[in-house]
Parts: C-alpha cells; sequence; structure tokens
C-alpha cells in the first residue's frame, strides 16, 4: 500500500485511467470539497447515481485540470457546509425553497453534469461552465473549489456533526488503488433509493442458493451467501461485471473460493448451474411454499416433504385438517361477542395460517389501509384518548400495495406519555377482538425494559402482530389482514418510525453506518457506544441529524433488491 510520500516531485501529473479508478500519485492530504445536493427535479436514479460516484471511488480527483494536488470530494448533509452545491433548480424562486440566497451566493451552485465530467475527466472542472443560476455564475466562478488560490486542507472541517463525525481517514482509506474498503464501508442505502443494482440478476441467481441453504438448515453456508449478496459486497458494486473485472471481485468481503467459481460461472455462462438447478427442484419449490406459512419453519418444512411426503399446500390443509374455504363469519351474534369478551383473541395456529392464507396473500391498496389505521384509532380514542400514531413501513414509502399495515402509536405527552402507552399493546388488543376486529394474534410483547448490552437487532418497544379484520360492509368481501401494533413511549416516537419505515435493507444499512460511528441505532432510541448516552430525536429530522444524514424522503428509502 502506497502512503503520501513528500519526496515526490508535486509537478508528477496523476495518471488518467480508463475506468476513473485513483491513480498511483501520491496525494498531498487533507483536501476536501464538500458536496450538497439538492433533491428537487432530479430523478431517484440520478440522485443515487450522482452518490454512487462519489462513494464508490471514495472519490479524489485533481485540484483542477492543471493542479495535480488531490482533492477529496465528500457529499455532506447541510447547504451550509458544503463548497459547492449541485442542482438542477435553474430559477431563483425555485431554487430558494432550498437554499438561502444569500448563502447561495457564497458558493459554487453548479448543475450535477459538473460532477459528472470531473469524474470523467479527473479533475475538478470550472464551475463557471456549469452553473445552475445565470444570476449566480460569478458567485460561482468565484467560489468554485478549483481555484487553484486555496490551500489544500482549507475547508476539511467534517460537515457532519461532531456526535457522528465520520470515521478518520485510514491508511487504507487513503490509500489510492481500488480496495476492499470502498464497498465494505459504502452504504449503499444511506443515499436515497431506489438503488439501481447494476448486478441484479447474479445476486438474484446466488440468492436462490442462499434461501436453499436456508430451507436445509446449512446456516453457515446461507450467511456467507448473505454476505456476498449483502450491500456491503456484490449488490454495491457499482459495475456491471464482466471477466476484466472479476479480480476486483475477489476482493470484495465475504467472497472465498468456491464464492468466487461461483461468479465466474456466472460471468462465462451468464447463468449458476446449482441456482437453476435448485430453483427447478420439487423440493426447493415445496420448502418455500411451506415456510410462508406463519409456524413452519425450516425444520417442519423439511420433516413435512421427508417424513410425510406432503408437497402441495392443498397436501398441507389435508394434512392439518385445514378447511378449504373459511368458515362463515358469525361476528353479528350476541353470543360471539359474549364469548369474545371473556377469551382472548386466539393465537395463530398452522391450520388458521392455512386457512387464511388467500387472505393473507392478497395485496391491500392504500385506501384499504387508511381505512383500517382510522377504524383501530377510533378504537383506541375511545380506550385512551389522544394518543397519535403514524402508518409506517412500505406504505409510508408510498408503496401502491402493502403485504401488511405497520402502525406506531404513542402518546404525545412528555411527561406522563410513557405511562399512557405502557400495555397499551394488550388492552387495544383486546378490544379489538371483542369488536370482532382482530381474529388472531401471532406475538404480543410487552415492553421490556432496554437491554444494557443491547445485543439484539430489533427494539425493546410493545408490539402486537395481529390478523385483523375491517367490520362487514354490505356487498363487499372481508378480507383479512395482517397488522402490525407498535407501542413507542413519546421520546421513542421518531426513532420507531424511523426503524419501521423501512426498507429492510434501508435499516440494516442505517444500523450499520450508525454501528461504525460509534452509535447504537434502533426503534427504540440512539445510544452512543461510549458513554452510553442516549439520544431522543423530536422528530424524524433530528433522528437523521443525530446520525449525521441528510434526511431522505421515506419514498426514496426503497433500498431492498
Ligand atoms: P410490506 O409490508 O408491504 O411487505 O412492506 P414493508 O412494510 O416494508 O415490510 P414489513 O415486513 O412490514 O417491515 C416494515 C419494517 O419494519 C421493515 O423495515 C423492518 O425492518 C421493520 N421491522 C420488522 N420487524 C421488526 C421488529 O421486530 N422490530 C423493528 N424495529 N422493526 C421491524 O419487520
Ligand atoms: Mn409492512
Amino acid at each position: 500500500m502506497r502512503t503520501p510520500s513528500s519526496s515526490e516531485p508535486p509537478s508528477k501529473r496523476r495518471r488518467m485511467s480508463s475506468d476513473n479508478s485513483p491513480s498511483l500519485t501520491p496525494t498531498p492530504t487533507g483536501a476536501t470539497v464538500k458536496l450538497y445536493l439538492v433533491q428537487a427535479k432530479l430523478t431517484s436514479q440520478d440522485i443515487s447515481e450522482l452518490f454512487s460516484l462519489v462513494e464508490a471511488h471514495n472519490l479524489k480527483v485533481n485540484k483542477s485540470p492543471n493542479n495535480p494536488n488531490l482533492t477529496r470530494l465528500q457529499f455532506c448533509h447541510s447547504p451550509d457546509n458544503a463548497d459547492t452545491i449541485m442542482t438542477n433548480v435553474r430559477m431563483r424562486k425555485r431554487l430558494e425553497r432550498h437554499i438561502d440566497w444569500e448563502l447561495a451566493k457564497d458558493k459554487a451552485i453548479v448543475t450535477p453534469d459538473w460532477l459528472r465530467d470531473s469524474v470523467q475527466q479527473n479533475a475538478l472542472l470550472p464551475c463557471g461552465d456549469y452553473a445552475a443560476l445565470r444570476e449566480l455564475k460569478q458567485n460561482t466562478i468565484q467560489n468554485c473549489p478549483d481555484s487553484d488560490s486555496d490551500e489544500p486542507g482549507q475547508s476539511s472541517i467534517s460537515c457532519l456533526n461532531s456526535s457522528a463525525r465520520p470515521e478518520p481517514e485510514t491508511e487504507q482509506s487513503q490509500s489510492t488503488s481500488i480496495t476492499k474498503t470502498h464497498y465494505t464501508s459504502r452504504y449503499a442505502c444511506l443515499r436515497p433509493c431506489p438503488m439501481v443494482c447494476k448486478n441484479q440478476d447474479l445476486v438474484r441467481q446466488l440468492g436462490v442458493i442462499r434461501r436453499s441453504r436456508e430451507l436445509e438448515g446449512k446456516d453457515v453456508s446461507a450467511l456467507s451467501y448473505e454476505r456476498t449478496i449483502s450491500t456491503d459486497s456484490v449488490a454495491a458494486y457499482p459495475y456491471v461485471l464482466n471477466s476484466s473485472r472479476l479480480d476486483e471481485i475477489s476482493k470484495l468481503p465475504g467472497i472465498g473460493d468456491k464464492m468466487f467459481s461461483k461468479i465466474s460461472e456466472y460471468v462465462s455462462d451468464g447463468k449458476i448451474s446449482e441456482s437453476q438447478t435448485i430453483a427447478a427442484s420439487s423440493r426447493y419449490k415445496s420448502l418455500c411454499l411451506f415456510t410462508q406459512i406463519h409456524g413452519i419453519g425450516p425444520t417442519t418444512a423439511r420433516n413435512l416433504y421427508d417424513s410425510l411426503g406432503l408437497r402441495t399446500i392443498d397436501d398441507l390443509k389435508k394434512h392439518y385438517h385445514s378447511p378449504n374455504t373459511l368458515p362463515a363469519m358469525r361476528d353479528s351474534s350476541s353470543s360471539d361477542q359474549e364469548r369474545r369478551m371473556t377469551t382472548p383473541a386466539p393465537t395463530l395456529t398452522i391450520k388458521a395460517a392455512l386457512a387464511l392464507l388467500d387472505d393473507l396473500n392478497e395485496k391491500i391498496p392504500r385506501e384499504e389501509v387508511d381505512l383500517m389505521h382510522d377504524t383501530v384509532m377510533a378504537e383506541l380514542e375511545k380506550l385512551r384518548p389522544e394518543c397519535s400514531s403514524t402508518i409506517v413501513g412500505g406504505y409510508r414509502r408510498g408503496k401502491a400495495e402493502s403485504n401488511d399495515v405497520d402502525i406506531v402509536i404513542t402518546h404525545p405527552k412528555l411527561v406522563s406519555g410513557s405511562d399512557q402507552v405502557m400495555s397499551l399493546g394488550q388492552m387495544l388488543v383486546n378490544r379489538l377482538h371483542e369488536r370482532g376486529l382482530i381474529t388472531h394474534v401471532m406475538h404480543l410483547s410487552g415492553f421490556h425494559p432496554p437491554d444494557a448490552l443491547r445485543t439484539s437487532n430489533w427494539d425493546t418497544l410493545e408490539k402486537a402482530l395481529t390478523v385483523f379484520i375491517l367490520p362487514p360492509v354490505e356487498g363487499s368481501r372481508r378480507v383479512h389482514r395482517r397488522l402490525d401494533l407498535i407501542f413507542a413511549a413519546p421520546e421513542a416516537y421518531w426513532t420507531a418510525i424511523t426503524g419501521w419505515t423501512g426498507s429492510k435493507m434501508f435499516e440494516r444499512d442505517l444500523r450499520l453506518w450508525a454501528k461504525e460511528r460509534g452509535m447504537k441505532f434502533d426503534s427504540s432510541g440512539i445510544t452512543r457506544r461510549r458513554d452510553s448516552k442516549q439520544y431522543f430525536p423530536r422528530s424524524e429530522q433530528e433522528v437523521f441529524d443525530v446520525l449525521g444524514l441528510q434526511w431522505i424522503d421515506p419514498t426514496l428509502r426503497n433500498a431492498d433488491l
């Protein structure tokens, strides 16, 4: 590995490499140009691409076409700290919605092509040629970071807040060849997504092998596929794979010899034969089907397949004596209501889950999500007035149809709110069950005090995972729906909302990002590890601020592959 060396002549020009990878010229340290992206008027693909350009390379470019001093590019989360602001907005009035005009005058305001072209040419290009607003062209020329008068290092103040300062540059991250750090520490999903995964089909084929290992109980092997596919590795690799890039791939995290041979096979044949054989096998298909049923895990599924010779859902229904059609709903009779008042909601058995399978597989349109939310909150209002709630999950990310409904509930009174929320889960479930609205409970957890070691991935919030059905409406069919209710004390409300908005991949990267900055994030709060200081943000913006991130609109968090 090369370290910066002052003995080499500074005039030595940097090699222009065809793939824009940083060259082997020594790096005078410290110079950082901070970028801020105004997301308005950009597609999520553009946003994702621009973040990738910088992140994938841990980018350093020449200070200007005539100045070979290397300059590091870095995104920051506030326009105040930025040197260069990129935007597709071309009018003052529009820009002022995002950035104060006085501030804008002190910055270089360019179109995103400035970054694209600078990366392409390995040097910061004159900003004036890319000025986004005619009125700011002069200011943009003056404030352009390509200006040679700037001392390197002048602008190296971290653009993230102190509690979430980026890791100090290690020798490795200053190294100038592409090494695995470029991919290991990239948070594919801490930038607006949908992430464009360049090797989606490879990831899908490896995913079949991973799932099969999981179903066969080979957890160690499953995990190594998981690591390979993860956003720390192949899924974040920013180029389409081909034979000339195989060498780079072999250096990615988690790629051992076996994995490498699978990837090589894919690169040469366009497929992985093991993956294809598995996907076509009756065993794999049945095990996938069986494990969709709540209560059937891989071990039970294999047993049903191997020992009992079952293959299809119908086989399971016969085996579990599960009716093919649901029993007629008998919710209106008073005896049923009385019965429900004295017995708690039944847990969801395999037999019941099978009977509900078709219902639960049906997607939930947004209007119905709203109606379910209104119905639940109307009941809650009678039980505990003035609670607040937010529908989270895929719905909050703008999905047109959801698989389930996730609602975070709190009581906004900061002092007594916590007591008001405590044990509300059980009470609300009982009430909704009495009304015939909750038919089954899959899981009901009380509030656990935070685990001092905070070892689990998930949080300590109280939650009820249930099956819900809307009240009958003349002429329309009632469909059972999965409903998750999450109860948060007021101080955990916004972390709960962030943690349950997803997507899963986004959440995973959020936790990883926090961890590498000495913080622990989960839905019940944020903790600084070194002194256990807890943060309880009062808005989602604050959650992102504490973590040193630019807030990302929920509709751009669809990072799952
Ligand atoms: P979908 O419901 O339409 O399939 O889509 P979704 O809403 O994105 O998926 P989900 O499975 O309902 O998960 C919603 C979010 O909740 C995900 O981001 C996931 O990370 C998070 N989540 C769980 N379970 C748990 C849990 O036990 N604790 C916490 N804090 N988050 C969880 O899925
Ligand atoms: Mn959901």
